[in-house]
């Protein structure tokens, strides 16, 4: 049995190991030796693909379970001690109940396995914003992965010392081995009511038994860095947040640095990594996912990327959508499932490839043009070095974080929001970002379609407490500083539709067009019209030259129509309801001045 001099760390190892019993435990030292291990494995299994190494060198497919490809977000808890304290938005079961019934199916879980010991660093080892984390995994999988996506191995022990603090994160496929038994698929638990993604916010640990696949596995990512974390940065003053970190530099050679919370599957990825449309500007990455931001001396917000790598959608990532992502996954990279051609390279819809005659889609089986099934399962995901990305800003691996400007917020709203909107201060920013969403379609299967899901700042799959509390907490980190050095917030909407029902905003690369605007705000080089939701550009405010929209377009994105926002206020007010007396009351202020100023 391995011996580690972090005394909490060494007790709660033996403890897992006794009550997983698997066959070995293995501690990861994080070298590039030991992920190509870990890989091998997969493959010799029979699990795993490497893919031509002469036109992706370096890059691997894995195809998962066909009942494991998402986060399980029914299954998902939040076993704080009180119901209330875990809200409206989150399933609840009481902490020694889901511990005991848990504990049952751990017991002689990791049987025929070996228990690998990820330490690892969200955040770059040894900055002041990053926080240290141990995953405990019977999955190779998850250790190749958490070596992309997080800093693991030695160098984290040793900045966790003698007795510093972790965050337990226990995972299992939850799939036993007999002796001599091997794993002839991918193993998980395939009935979904039988896995488990559970967070304990109080003892800051997370227990996922049952899938092995991205953020149910990957604990690093939206467990700990936002559930978690989310609560940690409540307790002490810092905000843990679903936000990509862009820089943004203007042809004077001036630099911002913008945060921006959209919910998943609106282009997060695809906007960190942008290339502006217009010559003079440049866009440079920090991260594309997730942000914490804590105040430095000077009292603004700096931010960091927690994580090291992306673990991005494949499906519609082309040449038009994310020319940057497509030269960043040539090499080096992990594929789950996506379609493998015949000549051992990767496919997937949207690419922007034609379409090989033949090759095995994401399930195994042989695959046409005519077979009438996609080839790549709609949450087909690359797992990539951030280092890789051809545009990361040189100092995305800053300990001490960027200073932020502005953080743009935005859903998928086909009317009522306009292009852009600039909040006129804090509070009005928090409360745009409380009313955030998107319109619900059929995809969600429910007879709701048409109605907006409410997800504040992104983060209602990932919240770890109440959300009305977690709104508070948004409008007290603007009591810590001074008005001028808090970030602007800017509620954006790229998805309005005309009566056609086509999108009126070209997107892609032109919504650098928007962030032009932003940054000519923040350096006092545009003006805004004031209406009663805020302050939004003048008609000729964003720059068009080169792009087929006219002043009618325009109108029409910036337009406030004043039937639809009477009735978007009723629709908040039953939002803000579930929040019972968690409500901020600086929102329900926001609130009725919206109302009074648009009667
Ligand atoms: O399906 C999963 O497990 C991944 S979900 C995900 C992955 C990367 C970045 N964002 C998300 C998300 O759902 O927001
Ligand atoms: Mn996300």
């Amino acid at each position: 049995m391995i011996s580690i001099s972090n005394k909490k760390l060494d007790a709660w190892i033996k403890e897992v190991a006794d009550m997983c019993q698997p066959d070995e435990v293995y501690l990861c030292d994080g070298t590039k030796e030991e992920y190509q291990k870990m890989l091998d494995i997969m493959v010799e299994a029979g699990l795993g693909t490497p893919l031509n190494p002469e036109k992706r060198p370096g890059c691997y497919l894995f195809r998962s379970h066909p009942s494991d490809v998402a986060r399980a977000e029914k299954r998902t808890f939040i076993a704080s001690k009180n119901k209330e304290d875990a809200g409206p938005t989150n399933n609840w079961i009481d902490p020694d109940e889901l511990k005991k019934s848990m504990t049952e199916l751990y017991t002689g879980c990791m049987k025929g396995r070996t228990m690998y010991v990820i330490p690892f660093s969200m955040g770059p080892i040894g900055s002041p914003i990053s926080k240290i984390g141990v995953e405990i995994t019977d999955s190779p999988y998850v250790v190749f992965n958490m070596y992309i996506m997080t800093r693991i191995g030695t160098a984290v022990l040793g900045a966790l010392g003698e007795d510093g603090e972790f965050v337990k994160c226990l995972h299992s496929v939850g799939q036993p081995l007999g002796p001599g038994e091997v794993d002839k698929e991918w193993p998980c638990i395939p009935n979904v009511d039988e896995k488990y993604i559970s967070h304990f916010p109080e003892e800051r640990m997370i227990w996922s038994i049952g899938s092995g696949y991205g953020g149910n596995a990957l604990l690093g990512k939206k467990c700990f860095a936002l559930r978690i974390a989310g609560v940690q940065a409540r307790d002490e003053g810092w905000l843990a947040e679903h936000m990509l970190i862009l820089k943004l530099t203007n042809p004077k050679g001036e630099s911002y640095y913008v945060c921006g919370a959209f919910p998943s599957a609106c282009g997060k990825t695809n906007l960190a990594m942008l290339q502006p449309s217009f010559p003079g500007w440049k866009v440079e990455t920090i991260g594309d996912d997730i942000a914490w931001m804590k105040f430095g001396e000077d009292g603004r917000l700096y931010a960091i990327n927690p994580e090291s790598g992306f673990f991005g959608v494949v499906p519609g990532t082309s040449m038009q959508s994310n020319p940057n992502a497509m030269t960043q996954i040539q090499k080096n990279t992990i594929f789950t499932n996506v379609g493998l051609t015949d000549d051992g390279d990767v496919w997937w819809e949207g690419s922007g490839i034609p379409a090989p005659d033949h090759l095995i889609d994401w399930k195994g089986n042989d695959w046409t043009p005519d077979s009438g099934t996609p080839a790549a399962h709609a949450n087909a995901r690359f797992t990539t070095p951030a280092a890789q990305c051809p545009v990361i800003a040189p100092e995305w691996e800053d300990p001490a974080g960027v200073p932020i400007s502005a953080i743009l917020v935005g859903g998928r709203r086909k009317t009522t929001i306009p292009l852009v909107n600039e909040s006129v201060d804090w509070n009005h920013g928090i409360f745009l970002g409380s009313i955030m969403g998107s319109e619900i379609t059929t995809a969600d299967i429910t007879d709701k379609v048409g109605q907006v899901r409410r997800d504040p700042f992104a983060m209602l799959p990932f919240m770890g407490y109440h959300m009305g509390d977690y709104l508070q907490h948004w409008l007290d980190i603007g009591k810590k500083t001074d008005a001028c050095k808090l970030p602007r917030i800017y509620f954006v909407n790229w998805f309005r539709k005309n009566e056609e029902g086509k999108f009126i905003w070209p997107g892609y690369g032109e919504n650098s067009r928007v962030l032009k605007w932003i940054v000519d705000r923040l350096s006092g080089d545009a003006e805004v019209v004031n209406t009663p939701i805020g302050n939004l550009p003048t008609l000729d405010g964003i720059d068009l030259n080169g792009i087929n929209i006219g002043e009618a377009e325009m109108t029409e994105l910036l337009k406030i129509d004043k039937e639809a926002w009477l009735a978007e206020i009723e629709s908040i007010k039953e939002n803000y309801k579930s929040y019972g007396d968690r409500l901020p009351k600086e929102l329900a202020e926001e609130l009725a001045k919206l109302e009074a100023k648009l009667a």
